[in-house]
């Protein structure tokens, strides 16, 4: 007997798929194959989505997890054979697709899990300025955990390279209390310090705006929230390198669909494919970007 419930919402100008499966909660929506929120059971969210958040077509809702892809952040600061691909003045930051309407490939359910598929297809939806043929599929599965798996096919006869990332927003008690675990001892670029490469000695805590490419990243990243007496772990594959950013309160006041105090609520880790991490695909070659999300309780 089924125990999972997919129900499709129109959330203002976008189409969206409401999941609940084994306890969890799940909102997707079509555009960009956007994750919007996930939640476990009565918990509070483990994924968060502006209260501000717009549903408007050919705009990144807030929060969730925006795809990323075919580069990340701004072009001008990615690998030459990352920028060489794009032929347009003006690039838009964190590549191109994050706001254009992917394919539904299906919603299957199994063992009361549900199971959703999304494809973009540049034969079919060219990118503008980016003239390279490649399929993508985002494949997203509720259980009580989340999984989502990035796949890129490089369909074209030359090599393609790509920067990408899942730019997970999760929601935390108060981002001033919380720290990341498993960052210790690795390599960082930090954007507000001229891009100058660091290390990070300890536990990763939070007292000013946060915006750092960390290289060379484990496997597993945690966020250890003794607010709500949990920790929310991410398990990566086919990453090396990661981003964490909070705007804190400066930067907050200039975000988009963003409320001023919503900095202490959220944090990005961005599971990433980045600078020394880019993908690099020969052709009819494929590459995974894959993240696993769980919690436990430590209170
Ligand atoms: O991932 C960090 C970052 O590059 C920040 O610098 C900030 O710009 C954030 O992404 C959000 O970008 P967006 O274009 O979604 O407002």
């Amino acid at each position: 007997m089924s125990t999972a419930q997919v129900e499709r919402v129109e959330l203002d100008q976008l189409t969206c798929w409401r999941i609940r499966a084994a306890g969890s909660e799940l909102l997707v929506a079509q555009q960009g194959a956007q994750i919007l929120s996930y939640q476990q059971g009565e918990q509070p969210p483990l994924i968060w989505l502006s209260p501000d958040a717009a549903y408007q077509r050919g705009q990144s809702v807030r929060g969730g997890v925006p795809v990323c892809w075919p580069w990340f952040g701004d072009l001008r600061r990615n690998p030459q054979a990352v920028q060489a691909h794009y032929h347009q003045e003006q690039a838009p930051a964190h590549g191109l697709v994050r706001a254009l309407d992917w394919e539904l490939l299906g919603i299957d359910e199994e063992d009361g899990a549900v199971t959703l598929r999304f494809a973009y297809d540049t034969r079919n939806q060219p990118l503008e300025g980016w003239p390279r043929d490649a399929g993508l599929t985002f494949i997203v599965r509720l259980a009580h955990e989340l999984s989502m798996s990035l796949e890129t096919h490089n369909r074209g006869d030359t090599p393609l390279t790509l920067s990408q990332a899942l730019h997970s927003y999760f929601a935390v008690s108060d981002v001033r209390q919380v720290h990341v675990e498993g960052l210790q001892g690795c390599r960082y670029i930090d954007t507000l310090q001229d891009w100058q490469e660091l290390r990070q000695q300890n536990e990763l805590g939070f007292g000013s705006e946060t915006d750092r490419i960390y290289l060379d990243t484990p496997a597993r990243l945690s966020i250890v929230d003794p607010g709500w007496g949990r920790r929310i772990h991410l398990d990566a594959r086919g990453s090396r390198s990661a981003v964490l950013w909070n705007p804190w309160i400066d930067k907050a006041k200039r975000l988009s669909q963003f409320p001023d105090d919503a900095w202490q609520d959220m944090l990005c880790i961005e599971t990433a494919n980045l600078l020394d991490d880019v993908v690099q695909l020969k052709p009819d070659e494929r590459h995974r970007l894959e993240l696993h999300i769980s919690s436990e309780r430590t209170d």
